[in-house]
């Protein structure tokens, strides 16, 4: 963890200091299982109960409140489900993997705290994104504050409180139901979000698992076997209660990002309750934020190349190419026959819809 970024920003993102861990998540190590260490044995016969599958970059997957999920992910939404009490202007970002989560933290962030750090002088007074991954700024339930079944004190952090989760919202609905929490929804195409994370999680899995072949990684993704998957039942879950509650609720895409970012940024902001003023539009502040936030700025960023964030992960690896319909250049014409049809199967009458081509 990038702990001495989020020194650089005490106001904003204080230190998380952790409470007290799970009594019944303690300890406990599976010898030759690494996904398994560190998990109690009340906690692996709870897991050895549930279905699994191979997973993609750890052994098993299991399915864990209707969705695919590793047993390290599982213990750490066992916490957050239990410990964590959201606050009137709490904001949540909530995506399934590879769909532009790193995107939306980052304009997120400059949105809420553009006037403590100016995105248009951002170069001269520094602004955090420039020396921290977008990660470090808006922290995943899962894989930061509740991570190995820790409890983190939140108690100090600034208002409006902001964080991020793969969860689907049938598993995060509970914890978000005070008015005025807000959720922030990035759905990418179905046919990207499986490339961008074939390529990851062979970037980025352990050695102990042999690498995941394209064609096997699409079987899984087309059986729903994807972390947090089924991809449709996690974006249709999103995408109805935006329908339902706008208010609470914003969809955006990540094609439509790419098409017009200005536009999306504006969107975002008024729905975070900061909507821009006439007088920073005419300064420049919706292009200095979508500037800042690039794709090509991030990735150039020393911290960007050289730092880890999640899970001890390399931050290069999460910035590849950030094109639309890159998937034309890996799936053979039968695969996207298939993924096709399960699309227009799953999505159809929805009302979402991807504009493929
Ligand atoms: P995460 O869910 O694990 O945090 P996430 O950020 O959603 O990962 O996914 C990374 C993808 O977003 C990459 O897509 P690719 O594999 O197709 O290239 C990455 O390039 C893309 N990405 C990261 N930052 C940006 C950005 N600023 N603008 C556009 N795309 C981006």
């Amino acid at each position: 963890m990038a702990t001495s970024s989020m020194k650089s920003i005490p106001m904003a993102v204080p230190s998380f200091s952790m409470c007290h861990k799970l009594e019944l998540l303690k300890e406990g190590k599976s010898k030759g299982q690494e996904d398994h260490e560190g998990l109690s044995y009340e906690f692996q016969e709870m897991l050895n109960s549930l279905p699994k599958e191979r997973g993609w970059r750890t052994r098993y997957l299991y399915l864990f409140q209707g969705f695919w999920c590793q047993a390290k992910e599982i213990q750490a939404i066992m916490s957050f489900q239990k410990h964590f009490q959201c606050l009137p202007n709490d904001v949540v970002l909530a995506t399934i993997p590879k769909s532009g989560t790193t995107w939306l933290k980052a304009l997120t962030f400059t949105i809420l705290n553009r006037h403590r750090f100016d995105p248009v002088s951002s170069g001269t007074n520094l602004h955090p994104l420039l020396t921290s991954n977008p990660h470090d700024l808006v922290p995943f339930f899962e894989y930061k504050l509740y991570a190995n079944g820790d409890v983190p004190d939140l108690s100090g952090l600034a208002s409006p409180r902001t964080f991020a989760t793969h969860v689907p919202f049938g598993s995060l609905k509970d914890s978000i139901e005070k008015p005025g929490v807000k959720v922030v929804y990035l759905c990418r195409n179905p046919f990207d979000t499986f490339i961008s994370s074939w390529h990851y999680i062979n970037n980025i899995k352990s050695e102990s698992v042999s690498p995941v072949l394209l064609d096997e990684a699409f079987d899984l993704y087309c059986r729903g076997v994807i972390g947090f998957g089924p991809f449709w039942e996690h974006m249709l879950g999103y995408w109805r209660e935006s329908l339902k509650r706008p208010e609470k609720v914003l969809f955006l895409k990540y094609e439509d990002l790419k098409e017009d970012i200005e536009t999306n940024l504006k969107k975002l902001s008024s729905f975070l309750g900061l909507p821009f003023t006439e007088e920073e539009e005419r300064k420049g502040v919706v292009k200095a934020i979508a500037d800042l936030c690039s794709f090509e700025n991030l990735k150039k960023l020393e911290v960007n190349k050289s730092n880890k964030s999640i899970k001890n992960f390399e931050n290069r690896f999460l910035f590849r190419k950030g094109e639309v319909s890159d998937w034309v250049n890996y799936l053979s014409p039968s695969q996207v026959e298939r993924l096709s049809s399960l699309v227009d199967d799953k999505f159809g009458g929805s009302g979402l819809t991807f504009g493929l081509s």
